[in-house]
């Protein structure tokens, strides 16, 4: 008779109570662990990685309360082919998702998820996605054998007593997660430090909100809150009832006289989300009072306030960043934040028992372990390019922890969004910023951003790869629905943010950078606040309102005339060619797609 280790549970609501009774007895864990969520919790739990091998424990003078965990080679990342939308209707997940009809995927996943537990600890981790107290927070529960899953979520979601209190006295919704590693072990069978399984399933029920993950303990795939829940589920949530769950960054621009502007912001991968978040403004105008602030960096929850504006919250309470490229020249605040209480997943190694990566510092350590536990030093690099760092290493660092965090981060409320940017890493044709005509000719824009493709990863280098709203990988519906959802919002409110778009990397014909970025960008941010709240220059183009160059603030920067001209300049040629690739996407969603997007295009060629 099979009888699984357990203390009493945390939670008396009989039906988490009954759920978690019924999933032991499929998954057959050896032990079950309530998570509490407390200090001497986590503590345990590391103490326990650290003895099996899943973790190290760097240098405490240098590194207090961080860690170093290494995983399989082969479970470094998010698997997009791996992950299923299955909705009831193949239709309903679109043509941009995987789909499985959801009968299939559920039977396939309780034979896998059968005794995938064995020999192993299952967690039952409450957790909430969004300040505990803010009504727009929601409730999962992840039942998971990874000890990793657990200590990560704690720094990127409120977890624990707290959660399983607002459970046990709120009729609000749980949204039920599983995850395994799929690695059963047998009676005194020795784990492996990574366990994983090749075969992998990350797989969504957006009808009946439930998240069930197998064979990956990385990042999205393992830490379910994130991309699965606030991003998938969470945007079939908002469809229904009527907010945005988006790929945002959130920041706040105060001016000199104390005026606070919230800005919310979707790029695709690296282009420097993170950085933009935590932007420090260039000397004078730190000087005469301009200040950044950040609420978030990956993920924004938005719903229209009593006020009829948009407010947002960031449903997480970490960072989960991206460590290659992250350095004392990019991102200071960032390495602030990440100096104590942080895992460090898949970074190299030093002699000293500190971590470092490509772009931390100029200079390499004269010699380290690389991200495989393998000696790797700068001579090496160069002779065969390895890399210490995998290119995908990552931080799970606490928010509270950031220098520039904003004092209403948490606001149950959330905070007023001003402006939405999309921002993409084109070489040619987009320019530095410009502003959309209104909130449909903006979501046009979001719906048709995208980036160049540049190393060799899939298809050719300079081949423009679209990912509206940033959402390509992680929207839980049909994408031409989701384009209709975001036109509908404006029949709510009263006032619209005011939609740019932005692009840090226009190159000139040497393929030289012509926009410095970074700290500059708040030249950019500047000009996006004063035309958000209504005393801002512009001009009008084809292709939106655009700064002149006399409209951008210059102080303190040399920045002549010809090259604004350059980076601003409308290509007519290259955007016929735009608005011809404009139509390959379309045809892809044809079935699905607002008829407001089709008059955008048809206005945009006619302006053109
Ligand atoms: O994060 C970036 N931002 C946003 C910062 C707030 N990056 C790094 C992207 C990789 C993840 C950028 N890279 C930005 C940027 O605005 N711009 C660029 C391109 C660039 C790179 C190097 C230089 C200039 C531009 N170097 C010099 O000008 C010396
Ligand atoms: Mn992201």
């Amino acid at each position: 008779m099979y009888q699984p280790e357990t203390a009493p549970p945390l939670s008396t609501n009989v039906h988490l109570l009954r759920w978690v009774k019924k999933m032991s007895l499929l998954c057959k864990p050896d032990h079950i662990h309530w998570v509490d969520g407390s200090q001497s919790e986590y503590e345990r739990l590391c103490d326990e990685m650290v003895g099996n091998g899943t973790m190290l424990r760097l240098n405490q003078d240098l590194w207090p309360g961080c860690f170093l965990a290494r995983s399989d080679s082969s479970d470094v990342a998010r698997v997009e082919d791996r992950t299923f939308i299955c909705s009831a209707s193949k239709d309903g997940a679109g043509p941009t998702n995987n789909w499985m009809n959801p009968f299939e995927m559920k039977k396939k996943l309780r034979s896998l998820f059968n005794g995938c537990m064995k020999g192993r600890t299952m967690y039952v981790l409450p957790f909430c996605m969004g300040p505990l107290d803010s009504p727009m927070a929601q409730i999962g529960v992840q039942l998971t054998d990874s000890p990793y899953a657990v200590a990560n979520m704690r720094i990127m979601a409120r977890i624990g007593q707290p959660v399983f209190d607002l459970i046990d006295r709120t009729d609000k919704r749980v949204v039920p997660c599983m995850h395994t590693v799929g690695a059963p072990l047998g009676p005194g069978e020795k784990d492996v430090p990574w366990p994983c399984n090749k075969e992998k399933y990350i797989a969504h029920f957006p009808e009946t909100r439930e998240i069930w993950s197998y064979g990956s303990g990385y990042g999205g795939n393992a830490l379910l809150g994130k991309k699965c829940f606030a991003l998938r589920i969470a945007s079939a949530m908002a469809r229904d009832e009527g907010w945005m769950a988006e790929h945002m960054l959130i920041l706040g621009v105060e001016d000199p006289h104390g005026h606070k502007t919230y800005v919310a912001a979707a790029f695709p991968s690296a282009c420097g989300k993170t950085n933009f978040a935590m932007l420090i403004p260039p000397e004078p105008f730190a000087k005469a009072g301009w200040k950044i602030s950040t609420v978030g960096d990956d993920i924004a929850w938005i719903k229209p306030g009593r006020d009829g504006r948009l407010h947002a919250i960031n449903p997480e309470a970490g960072f989960f960043g991206v460590a290659p490229g992250t350095g004392e020249k990019t991102n200071p605040n960032a390495m602030a934040t990440l100096r104590k209480n942080t895992i460090f997943t898949n970074v190299a190694l030093t002699p000293e028992g500190g971590v470092w990566w490509e772009g931390m510092t100029d200079e390499p350590p004269a010699e380290c372990i690389d991200w495989q536990g393998k000696p790797w030093t700068p001579h090496l690099a160069k002779e065969t390019g390895a890399k210490a760092a995998h290119p995908n290493a990552r931080f799970t660092a606490p928010a509270s922890q950031c220098p520039t965090i904003d004092p209403d981060w948490e606001n149950p409320a959330g905070v007023p969004i001003s402006a939405i940017l999309f921002g993409g890493r084109r070489a040619t044709t987009m320019p530095l910023v410009s502003q959309a005509f209104n909130w449909t000719n903006g979501v046009y824009a979001g719906a048709t951003m995208g980036s160049e493709t540049t190393a060799a990863a899939a298809g050719t280098i300079g081949k423009v790869r679209r990912d509206p709203m940033a959402m390509l990988p992680f929207c839980g519906y049909n994408m031409g629905d989701y384009f209709r959802h975001w036109i509908s919002m404006q029949n709510n409110l009263s006032e619209t943010p005011r939609i740019f778009s932005v692009n840090w990397f226009r190159k000139d014909a040497a393929g030289r950078f012509l926009w410095p970025g970074f700290g500059e960008n708040m030249r950019v941010l500047k000009w996006i606040v004063e035309r958000s709240t209504g005393n801002g220059m512009s001009k009008e183009t084809p292709i939106g309102w655009m700064p002149r160059y006399e409209d951008i603030d210059w102080t303190g920067m040399d920045f002549p005339k010809e090259k604004f001209d350059e980076l601003q300049k409308l290509d007519r040629t290259a955007w016929r060619t735009e608005v011809l690739s404009h139509e390959e996407l379309f045809l892809d969603l044809h079935s699905h797609l607002p008829k407001e997007l089709i008059y955008e295009r048809e206005l945009l060629i006619c302006r053109m």
